[in-house]
């Protein structure tokens, strides 16, 4: 048997032939009743195909809980794997070129190597993370009681060091930013001193800066809790916000969905972080009560439809400093990663699509007469319109897949990658 199995292009257009007709049925029926409305159904077309979104090197592997990791047959074992699993997700949406890499995790022993293993793949690097979460082994100095805010000066200048190298190393690989997500905080009232802690997480933080490229962005990533339970140091969009201001024009803050307590109000937050030209970029994922880093869109598909209403609203007038940077950063513990990411690329190609139904003058009218019927009405008809048809003929005319999921399956290529990558003996908890 060959290795490293394929699925090729030849498959895939075999594969649409028999959903071919059934989809230029649909597509030809909402092309009809988007006219009504005066939308050309072309233009949302091209609009499906612009939003990128990168996959995080992670979200390949199989994730786990604090309890049980239950690893997937066939799963990736090194960063070349994860890139043949991410050239598969690109190759059936067509929208995700691009991955980001979490270093030490990923750190290529051989850097040209890992550019020309992606470029053949047609693939680039999006921004890279840093990890100062997690001690490794041989490390000088623990993160147990933090990293960019530690007490011991000696542990904060390895955790900035270790920044500074996933600049470099990104540098190399043609990433263009840099993301900084600490793990740091308390468990106990009282065992950190608020402000200080701070002020020393934005003195690591300047140092960093120096560093980072004029051409490069930094995301900085809040977090209300987990690890710590008590306090984060960068706990909300606020802090987040003075940080990333702090710092100056490079500094941006980043938006993950699940690092917010339930019912928080996250298009509004996106909404500010426009308004102040500090926002940054998005890691994509749904949850029910916290960092529960499910699929997106699989739990509040209304929301993520209103984060993109805001982002829609903002390209539409064409905000200065509007350029967010989107990623998916879930963790699949319990489904096929592969089939998770390709359902959550197309569910934010969803509300991207859906966001542009809106009729604004509609909105805008109906907000000046203080008409919140008709404002709704206006959002909830553009949500209602089921847009399945233009994401697939956007895919297919891009050379990917009409049913994504469907062509996946039927390629046997779990299978495949199971007899090819056996898995290495291991017990572990937690997302690695
Ligand atoms: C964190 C955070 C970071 C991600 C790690 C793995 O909760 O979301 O973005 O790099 O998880
Ligand atoms: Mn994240
Ligand atoms: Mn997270």
């Amino acid at each position: 048997m060959a290795a490293n199995f394929e699925i090729t292009q030849d498959f895939i257009a075999e594969q649409n032939k028999s959903a071919a007709d059934a989809l230029a049925e649909d597509f030809e029926y909402l092309g009809k009743k988007l006219r009504r409305r005066n939308i050309d159904i072309e233009s949302l077309v091209e609009k499906a195909n612009d939003l990128n979104v990168a996959i995080p090197s992670w979200g390949v592997g199989t994730g786990g809980t604090r309890f049980a990791r239950f690893p997937a047959d066939g799963e990736p074992r090194d960063i070349f794997e994860k890139l043949d699993d991410c050239a598969t997700i690109k190759k059936l949406v067509r929208t995700t070129s691009s991955v980001s890499l979490h270093i030490p995790w990923d750190k290529p022993a051989n850097e040209k190597v890992l550019l020309e293993f992606a470029a053949e793949r047609d693939l680039v690097f999006d921004a890279m993370n840093s990890n100062t979460f997690q001690d490794q082994p041989r490390q000088e100095r623990s993160y147990k009681f933090g990293s960019l805010s530690n007490v011991d000066a000696a542990v904060r200048r390895q955790a900035i060091e270790h920044n500074r190298e996933c600049i470099e190393i990104g540098k190399r690989l043609g990433s263009k930013a840099l993301t900084v997500w600490v793990a740091d905080g308390s468990n106990f009232a009282g065992q950190l001193n608020f402000r200080h802690s701070l002020e020393r997480y934005l003195d690591s933080l300047r140092e960093i800066y120096d560093a980072v490229p004029d051409d490069w962005r930094m995301f900085i990533e809040h977090k209300f809790y987990e690890p710590a339970f008590y306090s984060t140091i960068l706990n909300d969009w606020g802090t987040s916000y003075y940080c990333a201001k702090e710092l100056g024009d490079k500094a941006f803050c980043l938006v993950d969905l699940g690092h917010h307590a339930p019912n928080v109000n996250i298009e509004q937050i996106v909404s500010r972080l426009i308004q102040f030209q500090k926002l940054g970029g998005f890691h994509f994922n749904d949850s029910k009560y916290g960092d529960d880093d499910l699929d997106a869109g699989s739990i509040k598909p209304f929301q993520l439809f209103l984060i993109f209403n805001e982002l829609v609203d903002a390209e539409l007038n064409d905000l200065p400093g509007f350029d967010p940077a989107y990623m998916l950063d879930q963790s699949h513990n319990i489904t096929d990663p592969i089939e998770s990411l390709v359902t959550s690329a197309i569910e934010l190609s969803r509300g991207y699509a859906q966001a542009h139904l809106v009729d604004r003058d509609r909105l805008a009218e109906a907000q000046q007469n203080n008409d919140s019927i008709a404002a709704l009405s206006a959002l909830k008809e553009a949500f209602t319109t089921d847009v399945s048809p233009i994401l697939a003929v956007a895919r297919e005319r891009s050379g990917g897949a009409i049913e994504p999921i469907n062509v996946y399956r039927a390629s046997g290529y779990r299978r495949r990658k199971a007899q090819e990558r056996p898995a290495r003996v291991s017990v572990s908890a937690g997302i690695v």
